[in-house]
């Protein structure tokens, strides 16, 4: 084929891409100007169109003008607005309630198993004075003794999540500005502590007031009305029994005060039951809730761009222009956001710039390397003088009182509940009612400003491989969700007695989005539930069920499938636990299993990731539905005898095919059977185990995605591995990303990585244990260098000599001592100087 040839196929695929191009343009603007309520789930589209209609929906501009009726001057009387307590307890449900769940979470029996009743941290404060002292403009040198400060990063230098964050301490001898700086650390013999402080940031507010008066002028109203507040306080796994479980002050004082007592007039308050995730972790639940539609949509709404390539970051800017906070800002308010973690979790939906007014997510990453905190948040740590949930809670508190009379937006993700044990979480509950109490009070104060605050959790707290009963995964997928308001607005919205209806019906993610774009129009007036608006919004969701929740009423007859909830998530469907026997004659599930493994081992890069295979199935239920039966399967691999794989599969009749099979690459399936013919699809199979360290970083160094790629441990590494270079590669760039140092006595890696502002990485004491990795043997000399106190230490390695221990990594006199079995950055000796990877 000569080069013209080529241009001219080029030219022919382009034409036929306009054309179709053209053909689904046509296509939408046909099913946008049809009078009929158009559905999502029509099962004759496929994803890709999907998210093409939602992005031209998110591309049209539909005027507020006429879809709004604007405030009266009527006074309403909060005082007819009931009252409503906090009640663990859920009787009541009503009968003709399609979707009730199966039940809720795990009996206090249950409970007082899983999460430790007794468990206690100790209180920051205590074993931490505070003595950092801050002015509004200067941080104070209070310490007697010599000191050091360190000030946060510019407010344009927040990245969000997983990237190098630069740390320097300055000699802190007389008081220092802050400047635009936002959070602060200060270092007085050996004590550390943080500090935060919101900046005012005034070119927000001339565009939220230029934007309200603006929207004020085309609907001709004459006095500005009150500044509305819309605030999301998230919890990463914490479902509605957990709150009640963790934060029992925090509820006694909504309850008190609320409920029954000093604010009972005045703000109102409402616990959603049957509030139903829409997947196991922040992605698929989070992506709903902030931009309206499913994870799958999003996925292909961006088009292969990934938020690891620098070059890609456009993309996400661009997606971000239909976030929530994009629409809150067009709607003249102030935005925020804040996220406490130093890893990925919401980047791969956002990337790594978050286009809010205020972003609040460098702290952590800093914080990690003053305190040395444990970067797996699997422990307890102080941040100084107060827990790390404390600095977002307070941040938030400055936000509300800094903009006040203005209206403002904003999302914080808490992630305090992450972690094993399920118990950390009870730390959170003091500053909670704090943070209630100073909230509260200040809405109280001001009457003249209206606030919808909202308080829940991102999915539920579940205890992933360890927990096979079927209050686990209820727990998992009924997150918590109280919403707290006050009184006059919820009259004005007239809407109290619908909302108190919707806390008993289910409610999906994207109902929350919806209802968060509509209270985005209620400073202005009151939308109409007929208005193009209101409609064209419910466009740009899964389905045409979505409702706002201060809207409409949840209809009873609503079921998972309205909502694009999965049916294997579906808390109201069927499900039996399968025994033993029955597993193991029943084919299907085999069947299930080889799609699952075929789709695991696809695409792995087998120099360090294992091939996997099957080991045994621990756990199966069974869930039938109308014509399809679903399958919930925990299985074991050969390779590794902690990771737990969960897998979710269907099989139904061929004859059914175009109301159950699912078109999606993801999701393979295969017919069976020569007659009767059968389908099975697999639906789903994600990794439970905790997988975090190790098995994580090795992934992240050769790009694979970390639940699939199970690497051997490393003390199984050898020689015939040692000379492939693409596995010695990777040894070589995680020992590199990391300085290795000795112990003076008695100091644990712990202390000795925290002198230099590092962190321990106990992952990395399991990687060296293989005496081939730590000498890196394949190389003619080992590359990196070991530090002693402040210097460098040239140390030969091949000339010492081995002894194995069950938990040291360490050298002596002339010995090596490499760990069997532990692998811990908190051992100490007076002889014995442990080598310690610092990151
Ligand atoms: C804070 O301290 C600085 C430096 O000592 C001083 O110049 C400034 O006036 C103080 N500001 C306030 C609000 O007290
Ligand atoms: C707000 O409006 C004023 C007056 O119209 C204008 O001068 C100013 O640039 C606007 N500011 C922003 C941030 O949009
Ligand atoms: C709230 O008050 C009600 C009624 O007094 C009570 O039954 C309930 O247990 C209380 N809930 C909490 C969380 O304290
Ligand atoms: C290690 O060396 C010191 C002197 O540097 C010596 O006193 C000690 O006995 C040696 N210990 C061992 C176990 O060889
Ligand atoms: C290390 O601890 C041991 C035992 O507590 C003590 O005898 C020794 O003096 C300590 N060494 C240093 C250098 O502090
Ligand atoms: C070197 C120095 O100034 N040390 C002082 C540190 O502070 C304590 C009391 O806070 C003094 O007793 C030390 O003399």
């Amino acid at each position: 084929m000569n080069l013209f040839s080529i241009n001219r196929n080029i030219s022919v695929i382009v034409l036929l891409m306009l054309i179709g191009l053209l053909l689904l343009s046509l296509y939408v603007l046909a099913l946008q100007e049809s009078e009929k309520p158009f559905y999502f789930q029509d099962p004759k589209l496929s994803d890709v169109d999907k998210a093409n209609i939602i992005s031209f929906g998110f591309s049209k501009d539909i005027p507020i003008i006429d879809s709004i009726d604007v405030w009266d001057n009527i006074y309403y009387h909060s005082s007819d607005i009931t009252s409503n307590t906090l009640n663990f307890e859920i009787k009541d449900l009503e009968e003709s309630l399609v979707c009730k769940p199966l039940g809720f979470g795990y009996s206090k029996t249950q409970s007082d198993i899983i999460f430790n009743p007794l468990a206690n941290y100790p209180n920051c404060e205590k074993v931490n004075p505070e003595f950092i002292k801050y002015n509004k403009t200067h941080l104070i040198n209070d310490c007697k003794n010599e000191s050091f400060y360190s000030l946060g990063t510019a407010p344009e230098d927040e990245i969000f999540g997983r990237v190098p964050y630069d740390f320097s301490w300055n000699s802190f001898n007389s008081n220092v500005e802050t400047k635009n700086r936002e959070f602060a650390f200060v270092k007085c013999k050996e004590n550390r502590n943080a500090e935060v402080f919101l900046k005012y940031n005034s070119k927000a507010v001339e565009r939220a007031r230029n934007i309200s008066k603006s929207i004020e002028n085309d609907l001709r109203i004459k006095s500005s009305g009150r500044p509305l507040t819309v605030f999301l306080v998230i919890f990463d796994s914490l479902s509605r029994h957990h709150m009640y479980r963790s934060f029992p002050h925090s509820l006694e004082y909504l309850n008190d005060t609320i409920g029954k007592g000093e604010f009972k007039d005045h703000f109102v308050m409402y616990d959603f039951l049957i509030n139903h995730a829409h997947g196991e972790n922040t992605i698929p639940n989070m992506i709903p809730y902030l931009f309206g539609y499913s994870f799958n949509y999003h996925r292909l709404r961006l088009k292969g761009n990934g938020y690891q390539n620098p070059e890609h970051q456009q993309a996400f800017k661009d997606i971000q222009k239909d976030s929530i906070w994009k629409h809150y800002e067009k709607m003249g308010f102030v935005t925020m956001f804040g996220f406490d973690i130093i890893w990925d979790f919401l980047v791969p939906a956002v990337g790594r710039k978050v286009l809010t007014d205020h972003v609040f997510t460098n702290f952590w990453k800093a914080s990690s390397k003053v305190f040395g905190t444990d970067n797996y948040i699997n422990k307890h740590s102080c941040f100084g003088s107060h827990d790390s949930h404390y600095y977002m809670l307070k941040y938030v508190q400055e936000y509300l009182k800094t903009y006040e009379g203005i209206n403002r937006f904003g999302y914080v993700h808490i992630t305090t509940a992450h972690e094993k044990t399920g118990t950390i979480i009870k730390t959170v509950d003091d500053d909670l009612h704090q943070f209630l109490k100073s909230v509260l009070k200040q809405y109280n104060d001001n009457k003249n400003e209206d606030i919808v605050l909202f308080l829940g959790g991102d999915h539920g707290k579940h205890v992933s491989e360890t927990d096979y009963v079927r209050e686990g995964w209820l727990e998992n997928m009924l997150p918590s969700q109280i919403v707290i308001s006050n009184k006059n607005f919820v009259q004005k919205m007239k809407i109290e007695k619908t909302l108190n209806l919707n806390t008993k019906r289910i409610i999906s993610r994207p109902d929350w989005h919806l209802t968060l774009k509509h209270l985005s129009t209620s400073p202005y007036g009151l939308l109409r539930k007929d208005s193009n608006l209101y409609k064209h919004w419910k466009t740009t969701t899964d389905t045409y069920n979505t409702v706002s929740v201060f809207m409409e009423e949840a209809s009873v007859f609503r079921t998972c499938k309205d909502l694009n909830i999965e049916e294997y998530l579906c808390v109201c469907l069927p499900y039996k636990e399968i025994s033993r026997t029955n597993i193991e004659e029943n084919i299907n599930i085999i069947e299930i299993i080889n799609l699952a493994f075929q789709n695991i081992n696809q695409n792995q890069n087998f120099a360090i990731c294992q091939e996997l295979t099957f080991d045994k199935i621990i756990y199966a239920a069974e869930r039938e539905i109308e014509e399809l039966t679903i399958y919930r399967l925990r299985i074991t691999i050969n390779e590794n005898i902690d990771v737990v794989f969960e897998i979710f599969g269907s099989i139904f009749s061929e004859k059914t095919k175009d109301v159950n099979l699912r078109e999606n690459t993801l999701m393979p399936f295969k017919v069976l059977g020569e007659n009767k013919k059968t389908i099975v699809q697999l639906l789903k199979a994600v990794r439970i185990d905790e997988y975090v360290g190790y098995n994580e970083e090795i992934a992240i160094a050769v790009n694979e995605k970390p639940s699939f790629c199970i690497p051997k441990h490393p003390r199984e590494f050898d020689d015939i591995d040692f000379s492939q270079e693409e596995i010695t590669s990777v040894f070589d760039k995680l020992i590199e990303e990391h300085t290795v140092r000795l112990t003076r006595s008695n100091n644990t890696c712990n202390d000795e990585c925290k002198l230099y502002d590092s962190v321990c990485q106990p992952w990395v004491i399991m990687l060296l244990s293989n005496k081939d990795i730590l000498m890196q043997s394949w190389l003619i000399e080992r590359s990196y260098q070991i530090y002693y106190e402040d210097g460098v230490q040239d140390i030969d390695l091949n000339s010492y000599e081995l002894f194995y221990t069950k938990n040291i990594l360490g050298l002596q006199n002339k010995t090596i001592y490499l760990p069997e079995l532990e692998y811990s950055c908190d051992l100490s000796d007076s002889k014995i100087q442990m080598i310690c990877p610092c990151k």
